[in-house]
C-alpha cells in the first residue's frame, strides 16, 4: 500500500509550481483528479513542443501519475459537478491568479461550508501585502525572493538559477503544507487552508543569504572572493559567483578539455580538515607548513592564488578523474555534470530518479522520477493522462453521475 493511498486531490493546478506538488502526491499513492478546461487544459500541453499536436515534455513530465477530467467550472452545471468533487475529495489544490477560484465561486469559505474536511492549498506569487494580486512566474519568483540579487558575477548583472526554485521550489513546500495538514486532521477531524507565496519560497531557500546580510553589518565576508581582491563590500549581501557559502572556499575550476567542451570543469573544495591532502595532491606539499598557507585565516586574502595553484593541476585531468583522486583522499570535489551526461548515468537509471516513461502518442521519453525515497511507499512513475483521458470514469465513480447526465454535460460543452 502506497503513503497517501485513500487520498483524493481535486487538482486545480496548471504550468509548472503547482503540477510538481500533485505529481508528488500522485507518487506517493493519492488519487491525483487534474481538472482541465474541456478542449485546451492546461496550457503547457502545448508550449514547446517537440511533437506536433503531442502533448508537450514540458507537460508529460510534470503531470505522472494523474487522471485527467475536463470541466468548464464556470458554467453552472460544472460548478454542480465541481460541488460533488468538492464533497468527495480531501485535498483541492490551485494555482491560478489571485482571486480566480473565489471569482468561480469557491472561496475558502464555500468550500469549508461543502466539506470542512478539505484541504485547500494554493500557490501564489506573493504572500499578502502590496503584491498579493500580481501574476507570478518562474524568473519573477527568483529575483523577488533574493535569489536573483545573490546570482551571479561580481560587477556583472542579477541572474537566475536554472532550478526552477520558484515553481518546483515552491510545489515542495506547499506538498510538505498539505501531507502536514493532512496529518493535522487526523487528530483534528478539519480541513484548513495551506498556502505557499513563491516570494517566501525562494527565500526560503535563499536563507544563507540573508545569514550574510546580517553579517555583512558587523564586517566584511572574508570567505567571498572579493575579500582577498580587495575590492569594496556595499550594503547588501552582493554576488559571490562560484565561491562557497559555507566558510570551506570553493570554486568552479577549468578541467583536461575545458577548451572545446563547455562542462569540462569541476567545483572544489579547500575544506580545512584535508588541507594537506590538497597540497599534496596539487604538489605543493610545502604550503601545508608555510604561515601564509597552512590556516584557514591566512588563505583567506590569498583565495586566487590558491585557486590558480588548484587549476594548474585539475587543467590537467578530466573532471573524472579529478574525482576519483581526491575522493579517497577525502577532498570535497564535484564534476560539473552536463543534462546529457545527467540522462546517460546509469546510477540515476537504477535508482529511478532517471525514468524512461512510455507514452502512446509520443512514445517513449525521459522523465524525473521521484527524488524522494519512502522505503515502503515505491513510486511507479506512470505516464500523465491525455485532456480528458479519465473524464468518464470520474463522474461516474466520484461525482455519482449517471450515464445520462455525463451525455447531457457533453452535449452542453460542460465537459
Ligand atoms: N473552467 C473554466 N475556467 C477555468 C478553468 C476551468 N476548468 N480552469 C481555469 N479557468 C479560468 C480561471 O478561472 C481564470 O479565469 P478568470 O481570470 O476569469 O478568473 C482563467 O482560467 C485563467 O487563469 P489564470 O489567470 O491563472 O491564468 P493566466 O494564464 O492568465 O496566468 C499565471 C498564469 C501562472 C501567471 C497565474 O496563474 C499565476 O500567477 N498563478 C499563481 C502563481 C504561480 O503559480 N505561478 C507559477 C506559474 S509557472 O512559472
Amino acid at each position: 500500500m502506497k503513503a497517501l493511498e485513500g487520498i483524493k486531490v481535486l487538482d486545480f493546478t496548471h504550468v509548472q509550481s503547482g503540477p510538481t506538488c500533485t505529481q508528488l502526491l500522485a507518487w506517493f499513492g493519492a488519487d491525483v483528479i487534474k481538472v482541465e478546461r474541456p478542449g485546451s487544459g492546461d496550457a503547457t500541453r502545448g508550449q514547446l513542443r517537440d511533437i506536433p499536436d503531442v502533448d508537450s515534455l514540458y507537460f508529460t513530465m510534470l503531470n505522472h501519475n494523474k487522471r485527467s477530467v475536463t470541466l468548464n467550472s464556470k458554467s453552472e452545471k460544472g460548478k454542480e459537478i465541481l460541488t460533488k468533487l468538492v464533497e468527495e475529495c480531501d485535498v483541492m489544490v490551485e494555482n491560478f491568479a489571485p482571486g480566480a477560484l473565489d471569482r468561480m465561486g469557491f472561496s475558502w469559505q464555500r468550500i469549508q461550508e461543502i466539506n470542512s474536511r478539505m484541504i485547500y492549498a494554493s500557490i501564489k506569487g506573493f504572500g499578502p501585502g502590496a503584491y498579493e494580486d500580481c501574476k507570478v512566474y518562474e524568473n519573477v519568483a527568483q529575483c523577488a525572493g533574493g535569489a536573483a540579487s545573490t546570482t551571479g558575477m561580481l560587477g556583472d548583472v542579477p541572474t537566475v538559477t536554472g532550478a526552477q526554485i520558484g515553481d518546483s521550489g515552491t510545489g515542495l513546500h506547499l506538498a510538505l503544507g498539505i501531507v502536514t495538514a493532512l496529518f493535522h486532521r487526523e487528530k483534528s477531524g478539519k480541513g484548513q487552508r495551506v498556502t505557499a507565496a513563491m516570494q517566501d519560497g525562494v527565500l526560503n531557500l535563499c536563507r544563507v543569504k540573508l545569514r550574510d546580510q546580517q553579517r555583512l553589518a558587523k564586517g566584511v565576508l572574508k570567505e567571498y572572493s572579493q575579500f582577498g581582491e580587495g575590492i569594496p563590500f556595499g550594503e547588501a549581501t552582493p554576488r559571490a559567483g562560484n565561491d562557497s557559502g559555507g566558510g570551506q572556499p570553493g570554486r568552479i575550476l577549468k578541467c583536461k578539455g575545458w577548451e572545446t567542451d563547455p562542462d569540462a570543469y569541476t567545483y572544489f573544495i579547500t575544506q580545512a580538515a584535508v588541507w594537506k591532502n590538497i597540497c599534496q595532491v596539487i604538489g605543493k606539499p610545502e604550503w601545508t607548513e608555510d604561515e601564509k598557507y597552512a590556516t584557514p585565516d591566512a588563505r583567506l586574502p590569498r583565495l586566487n592564488k590558491v585557486f590558480e595553484t588548484i587549476e594548474a593541476w585539475t587543467m590537467t585531468k578530466t573532471k573524472f578523474e579529478v574525482m576519483e583522486i581526491c575522493n579517497p583522499l577525502n577532498i570535497p570535489v564535484g564534476p560539473i555534470l552536463s543534462m546529457k551526461e545527467l540522462a546517460e548515468e546509469p546510477s540515476l537509471r537504477e535508482t529511478g530518479t532517471i525514468v524512461e516513461v512510455d507514452h502512446p502518442e509520443r512514445g517513449t521519453y525521459l522523465s524525473v522520477g521521484c527524488p524522494i525515497k519512502l522505503s515502503d511507499s515505491v513510486v511507479d512513475v506512470e505516464r500523465s493522462p491525455l485532456l480528458g483521458e479519465h473524464t468518464k470514469e470520474i463522474l461516474q465513480e466520484v461525482a455519482g453521475l449517471s450515464d445520462k447526465e455525463i451525455a447531457e454535460a457533453k452535449k452542453a460543452g460542460v465537459i
